[in-house]
């Protein structure tokens, strides 16, 4: 959101202030204060003025500015109704040199998973994706993955949901409903990168997470099938607020990790590009590999799909 519109915003949110102490307080113009205020209106901000000056009413339930108003992270979000995919858009900004956006969501209309499978975004979801450009080795840029995955665990537990995350990159919901395995699909990461030998240039981090149930695919779930009620505004906030600290402190992201990994300890099959192994998964080490405890002794594993098996 532009600067000016951020202070209009701060300034009015708790107490009226007239016209011209708001333009004086931002160094604007008059016409410029109304110009922003009519913007924030048109963006579905509900801004009173009466005598007493201009003052915050409510502020709309989802959208760009709704989700960076009090968002307490350096990020700029840029929303749609209906988009391909926020990781394709995320993309274009990183063409364009940008860093710290946020692209969101409604509706995705060409979702993508791993592997060129499909992400199914309907309607009401929380799709998004964020475009970061940190001081890593390409080799490292696993653990964003990881702090994305500890960020929606967390911030999905919050809103009541009993998330936990299946390596590498998936939330699951433990369901009692005679699901595969008892567990169900909530949010899945997709991340994208490009880099010099040393250094990532750019990383796309896509978030997809489920809140509805209408139209998902089958083993899927929603946050309401967990939760009364879910405010996708606060949501998204506390999401990029818990993602940006994670991203400023990898050291905290395995311990966090462990701590809502439904993986570890689990007999798993892991398939990799080369290969297939099963064994029990034991530990997560940096930046990503899982430790599985195989017949042939410890295997690392970089990368790959996994299935948690049930005991034998
Ligand atoms: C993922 O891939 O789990 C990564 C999904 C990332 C989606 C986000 S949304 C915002 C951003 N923009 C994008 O275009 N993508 C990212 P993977 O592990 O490959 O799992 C994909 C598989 O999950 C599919 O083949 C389906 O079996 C299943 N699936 C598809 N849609 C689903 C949904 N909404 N909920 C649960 N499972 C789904």
């Amino acid at each position: 959101m532009q600067e000016t519109r951020r202070s209009v915003l701060d300034a009015i949110a708790d107490e009226p202030i007239s016209g011209p102490d708001l333009a004086a307080r931002l160094d604007v113009s008059r016409a410029a204060v109304w110009k922003h205020v009519e913007a924030l209106r048109e963006a579905g901000f509900e801004i009173e003025s009466d005598d007493a000056g201009y003052r915050l009413d409510s502020v709309p339930a989802y959208g760009g500015e709704a989700i960076e108003f009090g968002l307490d992270a350096p990020l700029e979000v840029e929303y749609h109704d209906s988009l391909p995919s926020t990781n394709a858009r995320a993309r274009e900004f990183a063409a364009e040199g940008a860093t710290d956006v946020a692209v969101v969501a409604d509706e995705q209309t060409g979702g993508r998973g791993r592997l060129d499978r499909g992400w199914v975004s309907p309607p009401g979801g929380i799709w998004l994706s964020v475009l970061c450009r940190p001081d890593l080795p390409p080799a490292h840029a696993p653990i964003l993955t990881l702090a994305a995955a500890v960020a929606a665990t967390e911030t999905a537990r919050e809103a009541g949901v009993d998330a936990r995350i299946k390596w590498p990159n998936d939330l699951l919901v433990p369901v009692a409903d005679g699901s595969e395995n008892g567990e169900r699909k909530l949010a899945g990461i997709l991340t994208e990168m490009e880099g010099e030998a040393d250094r990532v240039s750019w990383v796309v981090i896509g978030i997809g997470i489920n809140v509805g149930a209408d139209g998902l695919p089958e083993g899927a779930t929603g946050l309401l099938a967990h939760a009364d009620m879910v405010d996708r505004r606060r949501f998204v906030q506390r999401l990029l607020e818990r993602f940006d600290t994670l991203r400023d402190d990898p050291e905290a992201v395995l311990p966090a990790w462990r701590e809502h990994a439904l993986t570890i300890g689990q007999r798993v099959r892991v398939e990799t590009s080369t290969d297939e192994l099963v064994g029990e998964a034991v530990d997560i080490e940096f930046p990503g590999s899982l430790v599985v405890d195989t017949d042939d002794g410890p295997i690392r594993v970089h990368a790959g799909d996994c299935e948690h098996l049930r005991p034998a």
